[in-house]
């Protein structure tokens, strides 16, 4: 038996023609990128070892969806103990959520999330109600504060993220700072709440509680992967329910979506910073991992226009992406002008302050794509908001 490294999951797949769920053995072998597969019923090699660049070590770790020449695979299991002690022995999930005051410095707090080591793996713009608000804080019931907490969590969006990275609850409440934005500059000047937030109340961030949740981390795999399942499922239910509604308006609007590669690669908060210092407003913002069937649909009207067709819809359903609703006047010509041209060369060249000249790598990977047409830009970010999101 060789000594290399390797990682070995259960992933699964589900197969529209056959209208079924097929289960794989997937081996992932980091020193040179390659991946094998073997289909669990059959015990039949399904993919021969086979170098394929668009996975990095970071993808694999248990439900995330990684996509292997156009297949969305969801991985839900580890494959072995050696895996499972490797990548899923100190990770955890948890809730980072940016309150009402902080949405406009949501780059900002993306980057540090980011630059901290935590990959985010669900986004999602809401508004609560009163009685989300209510049942989310329902623990504080009784304190003084309750109706000022309510009022403000109310007051405006929020953005609720899943994030994952070695012991998460405990590392994502040390990046927030304490509760109080006053003693988190003194005490913790780098801190989430000591940079962005104001005051007691409005303290621009939240992270599931460790000690008060002690009861309520579960163990969604054997290899301890623990998950503040009460919080995340708040805002993402893995079933049936619906959680808090999405804030998009369908109004003077464009689409943006922050494409995967430039999500794999760390840019969504370094983007997110510069559309919201142009000026342009996010109104609604949720990440989502396609499926090739929908990308194709998506850029139905580039088909037989654009000769990357193809090997856009590749990128597309490559990994998560975000999508945005952008709002601002003139809205989508504003923002196309300010995405810049599709090719990041020529926009380098001719529009260097632009999205695509910033960010962008090539035709195909050009960092974001947003709407051309006006007249496709409330079906764009209906297809994201209305369709995706149910
Ligand atoms: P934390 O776990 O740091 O979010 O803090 P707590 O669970 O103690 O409080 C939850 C939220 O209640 C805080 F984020 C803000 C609000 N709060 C107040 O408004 N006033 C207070 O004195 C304490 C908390």
């Amino acid at each position: 038996m060789s000594e290399e490294d390797r990682y070995v999951f259960t992933a699964e797949w589900y197969d529209p023609n056959a209208a079924l769920q097929r289960r794989y053995q997937l081996l992932y072998y980091p020193k040179d990128g390659s991946v094998e597969m073997y289909d669990v019923k059959s015990h039949r090699v399904f993919l021969r070892r086979t170098k394929y660049d668009m996975l990095h070590k970071e993808d694999f770790y248990v439900g995330n969806k990684i996509n292997v020449f156009s297949r969305q695979l969801h991985l839900v299991d580890y494959g072995d103990q050696y895996t499972a002690r490797k990548i899923g022995s100190k990770k955890e999930k948890t809730l980072a959520m940016i309150k009402p005051d902080a949405v406009s410095k949501l780059g900002s707090i993306i980057e540090a999330v980011i630059d901290s080591g935590f990959t985010i793996t669900k986004a999602k713009m809401v508004s609560l109600s009163r009685a989300e608000a209510m049942d989310f804080y329902s623990e504080h019931q009784a304190k003084s504060f309750f109706t000022d907490l309510i009022n403000f969590m109310t007051s405006g969006p929020i953005v609720a993220m899943e994030i994952i990275g070695d012991d998460a609850v405990s590392a994502w409440r040390k990046l927030l700072g304490p509760t109080n934005c006053t003693v988190a500059r003194s005490e913790s000047p780098q801190s989430v709440r000591a940079r962005f937030g104001t005051d007691g109340t409005k303290n621009a961030a939240h992270g599931s509680d460790s000690n008060a949740s002690a009861a309520r981390p579960e163990r969604i795999f054997d290899a301890s992967i623990h998950t503040n399942k009460l919080e995340l499922e708040f805002f993402f239910p893995s079933s049936g329910g619906r959680g808090p509604k999405n804030t998009a308006r369908y109004t003077q609007c464009a689409c943006c979506i922050i494409k995967p590669h430039a999500v794999a690669e760390g840019l969504t908060g370094k983007i997110i910073n510069h559309i919201l210092d142009a000026g342009f407003e996010i109104s609604a913002l949720q990440m989502f991992t396609m499926e090739k069937a929908n990308a194709e649909e998506f850029y139905e009207v580039y088909k037989g226009v654009v000769a990357e067709y193809t090997e856009m819809v590749v990128e597309l359903c490559s990994g998560p992406c975000i999508a945005m609703e952008i709002q601002a006047t003139d809205a989508p010509k504003s923002f196309r002008e300010f995405s810049g041209p599709a090719d990041p060369e020529i926009a380098r060249h001719l529009r260097p302050r632009t999205l695509r000249a910033q960010f962008g790598k090539n035709k195909v990977k050009n960092a974001v794509h947003c709407t051309d047409l006006p007249e496709d830009a409330v079906l764009e970010v209906q297809y994201f908001f209305k369709i995706l999101d149910s």
